[in-house]
C-alpha cells in the first residue's frame, strides 16, 4: 500500500487530557505512529512518503476560513510567548444563550472546540495542517488515477472535526477533505469504521445528495461523542437517505459486529459511489482502552477485505485506536485484507 505520513505529527503533544476534572494521560499520543509504522514495516510490502505542504485554501474546502485563522494565530501566539501566554490552551466556556458573542482568546477557545479532550498548543497548527497535507495528496493519487488504494497516517486523528470546530483529538477532518476533493469527479460513499462515530463527516455533508456518510460505531448513548451517531439522523433537503448510523451496543464482538457491517457496505453498494474513504480506527478491538467492542486482531483483516470487495478506488484515513500493542497489528492486518494479500 502507498502510505502519505503526516512529516509534523510529534509537534503535537498535549500534556494530559481533560476527563471528569481531572486531568490524565493523553490517549492520543506520537507511539502511536511509531506502532503503526513499525507494524506495516515488520509486514512489507508498503511503501511511506511524505506530502508537499498543502494550502490554508484547500484546507477552507471543509472548515471555516475563520477557525483555520484561530488555530494558526493562537499556535503562534503560544510560540511568541514568554510565560504571558499559557502553553497548552484548553477551553474553559463554551458558547450559551441566544446570540453568543466571541469578545477574545477565552471566548474563542470555547466557540471553536466542543470538548475538554482537544487543546491548542504551539504545534498544533503544524500538525493539523501536515495531516491535511497528507489527505489531500492521497486524494490527488487517487484522482489523477495514479494509485487505486492510499493510506494516510497521520496523527492528530480527524474524523470528530467539524467545519469550525476541533473536537475528540480532531483538528483538521482528513476524510471530509479527500472527499470533497473527490466529490469534483463523481460521487463519494465516506464509510468509518472507527469505534466513534464519524460525526464531523456526517455533519459536513449532512445536506449533500453527492456524498454518502456512513457510520458503524458504538452506542452513542453510552460512548463518545455522545451527541449524535443515531440510527434515525438519516440526512437533510438533498442528502436525506445519504446518512446512515449503526450504533452498536458496548461489548459487540464479531458475530454482530459482520452483519452491521454487511448492512454498512449495502448502504454503500446502493449508494454506487466512484470513490470511497474509509476513516479507520482500530479502537473497536477487545484490548482498546476506551472503545468497549470486542473484535480480536484477525478480524481486521476480514473487515477490509469486505472492503475491498466494493472494488472502489479508496483513501483510509488513520483515526483512532488506542492499546499500543494492538494497534500495529489491527492497520497491518486491515490493510492486508484491502489489498486482497
Ligand atoms: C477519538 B477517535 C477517555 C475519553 C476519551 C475522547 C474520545 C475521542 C476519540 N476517558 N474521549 O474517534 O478515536
Ligand atoms: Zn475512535
Amino acid at each position: 500500500m502507498r502510505v502519505i505520513l503526516n512529516p509534523k505529527q510529534d509537534a503535537h503533544v498535549p500534556p494530559g487530557e481533560i476527563e471528569n476534572g481531572e486531568v490524565i494521560p493523553c490517549y492520543e499520543r506520537p507511539e502511536r505512529l511509531t506502532a503503526i509504522r513499525t507494524a506495516l514495516e515488520a509486514a512489507g510490502g508498503h511503501t511511506f512518503e511524505e506530502p508537499p505542504v498543502c494550502t490554508e485554501d484547500a484546507v477552507a474546502s471543509v472548515h471555516d476560513p475563520a477557525y483555520i485563522v484561530y488555530l494558526r494565530e493562537t499556535a503562534a501566539e503560544i510560540r511568541r510567548s514568554r510565560g504571558s501566554t499559557p502553553k497548552v490552551q484548553w477551553p474553559t466556556v463554551f458558547p450559551y444563550g441566544p446570540s453568543p458573542r466571541a469578545g477574545g482568546n477565552r471566548a474563542l477557545r470555547g466557540q471553536f472546540c466542543f470538548d475538554t479532550y482537544t487543546p491548542v498548543l504551539g504545534g498544533t497548527f503544524a500538525a493539523a495542517l501536515g495531516g491535511a497535507s497528507a489527505a489531500l495528496h492521497a486524494a490527488e493519487l487517487i484522482a489523477s488515477g495514479t494509485a487505486k488504494q492510499v493510506y494516510v497516517l497521520t496523527r492528530p486523528p480527524g474524523h470528530h472535526a467539524e467545519r469550525d470546530r476541533c473536537g475528540g483529538y480532531c483538528y483538521f477532518n482528513h476524510a471530509a477533505l479527500v472527499a470533497e476533493r473527490l466529490a469534483k469527479l463523481g460521487r463519494v460513499a465516506v464509510l468509518d469504521l472507527d469505534v466513534h462515530h464519524g460525526n464531523g463527516a456526517q455533519h459536513i455533508f449532512y445536506d449533500r445528495g453527492d456524498v454518502l456518510t456512513v457510520s458503524v460505531h458504538g452506542d452513542p448513548a453510552g460512548l463518545y461523542p455522545f451527541f449524535s451517531g443515531y440510527a434515525d439522523e438519516t440526512g437533510t433537503g438533498a442528502g436525506v437517505g445519504a446518512n446512515l448510523n449503526v450504533p452498536l451496543p458496548p461489548g459487540t464482538g464479531v458475530k454482530e459486529y459482520r452483519p452491521a457491517l454487511a448492512t454498512a457496505l449495502d448502504a454503500v453498494r446502493r449508494f454506487a459511489p466512484a470513490f470511497l474513504v474509509l476513516p479507520f480506527g482500530a479502537d473497536a478491538h477487545e484490548a482498546d482502552p476506551i472503545g468497549g467492542l470486542k473484535l480480536p486482531t484477525g478480524y481486521f483483516r476480514e473487515m477490509g477485505a469486505a472492503v475491498r470487495e466494493l472494488g472502489l478506488p479508496t483513501v483510509v484515513t488513520q483515526e483512532g485506536g488506542y492499546n499500543l500493542d494492538a494497534l500495529g497489528p489491527c492497520v497491518a492486518e486491515v490493510l492486508r485484507g484491502l489489498e486482497g494479500v
